[in-house]
């Protein structure tokens, strides 16, 4: 009897102090949610790219500090003015995460936000959005200016802070560079701080929710990110049609779907003799084989699903909606 009184005063004694939640990182599109939340995490976890509008979901993605507390990232998609249907059901996850967590951090680019400040008469409109979006919730808000590696005009910086602190009530506002990593320590500290003392909330060797088929076909679309131009990156989805383990080789064995939205686009995911598609696939597989610890044998085929963006079905197929 005495070790069922015991249990759970042990279990508490052992996270006293301890802090753990959930953080969205919300922003506009290529501000480095997701290059910040993977540098916390130390894993690559979320694809990034220099393209806008790299993410498309909500990822999951969570760090232990051992007898410090654990912070559970929730990655979004950049707010922007959305036209299809694709878009405004990114933005809207980007905005619904924001109800499910106990802290937001709302990250912007420094280099220009703060670069363009002299220049602005009034917040950008998007941004303006993000403010009136923020003033609708109960959590504390960080602002994180991010790429401040970057910032030319360092004698702005802090006017910028003066000016956005005026306009809205942040919690704490912290200056980083993700890619470097600049500062990147005192963050998690705050971060730390302001979560709700109690217990982890996942093992604490967790990383994410997020299904391997998922982040197969992330590392795929990353890689059409960074290959092609223009409207391509945006009229593609891959779809994992196959993710099997085959345990004798000690192998995945993956087959993907790259779906774009018309026969030209198509030609120029295939390239010249097959050479882009070669590409793709090659680096996509490099960088599953060091995700997943194993080796990976994949195939990829493209199709042509025409205005698979504006197509409710599709979106939902895809995950998006
Ligand atoms: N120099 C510099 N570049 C950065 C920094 N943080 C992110 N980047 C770069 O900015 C680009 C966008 O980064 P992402 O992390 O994909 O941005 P995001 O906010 O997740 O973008 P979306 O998913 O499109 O909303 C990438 O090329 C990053 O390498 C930083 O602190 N300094
Ligand atoms: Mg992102």
């Amino acid at each position: 009897m005495g070790n069922d009184i015991e249990e759970p005063l042990k279990n508490e004694e052992e996270f006293a102090d301890f802090h753990a939640g959930f953080v969205a990182l919300i922003g506009q599109p290529n501000v480095g949610k997701s290059t910040l939340m993977n540098r916390i995490l130390g894993v690559d976890l979320a694809i990034t790219t220099a393209k806008p509008q790299t993410t498309r979901n909500r990822i999951l993605g969570v760090r232990t500090f051992p007898e410090k507390g654990q912070i559970c990232f929730v990655d979004t998609p950049g707010i922007h003015k959305a036209k299809k249907r694709l878009n405004r059901a990114m933005v809207s996850t980007a905005l619904d995460a924001m109800d499910e967590v106990d802290l937001i951090c709302h990250v912007i680019d420094a280099a220009e936000y703060v670069d363009n400040f002299d220049r602005y008469d009034e917040v950008p409109s998007t941004e303006a959005f993000i403010l009136d979006k923020l003033s609708e919730v109960n959590q504390p808000v960080f602002l994180l200016l991010n790429k401040v590696d970057l910032v030319k005009k360092k004698d702005l910086l802090l006017p910028v802070i003066a000016d956005l602190s005026e306009r809205y009530e942040f919690a704490e506002v912290v200056p980083v560079s993700a890619a470097k990593g600049d500062n990147i320590r005192r963050l998690v500290e705050v971060l730390i701080e302001h979560l709700p003392e109690g217990p982890p909330i996942f093992p604490e060797d967790m990383l994410t929710d997020q299904a391997e088929r998922f982040i197969a076909a992330e590392f795929i679309r990353e890689q059409i990110l960074e290959q092609t131009h223009e409207e391509v990156p945006y009229s593609v989805a891959v779809e994992i049609e196959r993710f099997v383990e085959n345990a004798e080789k000690n192998m995945l064995e993956i087959s993907a779907i790259i779906h774009v939205e018309r026969d030209s686009q198509k030609g120029i995911v295939i390239g010249k003799g097959g050479s882009r598609l070669k590409s793709i696939g090659r680096e996509s597989r490099a960088r599953m084989q060091s995700f997943f610890h194993r080796k990976v044998f994949l195939e990829t085929f493209v199709r042509v699903e025409s205005e698979w963006s504006e197509d409710p079905n599709a979106l939902q197929r895809f995950g998006y909606e």
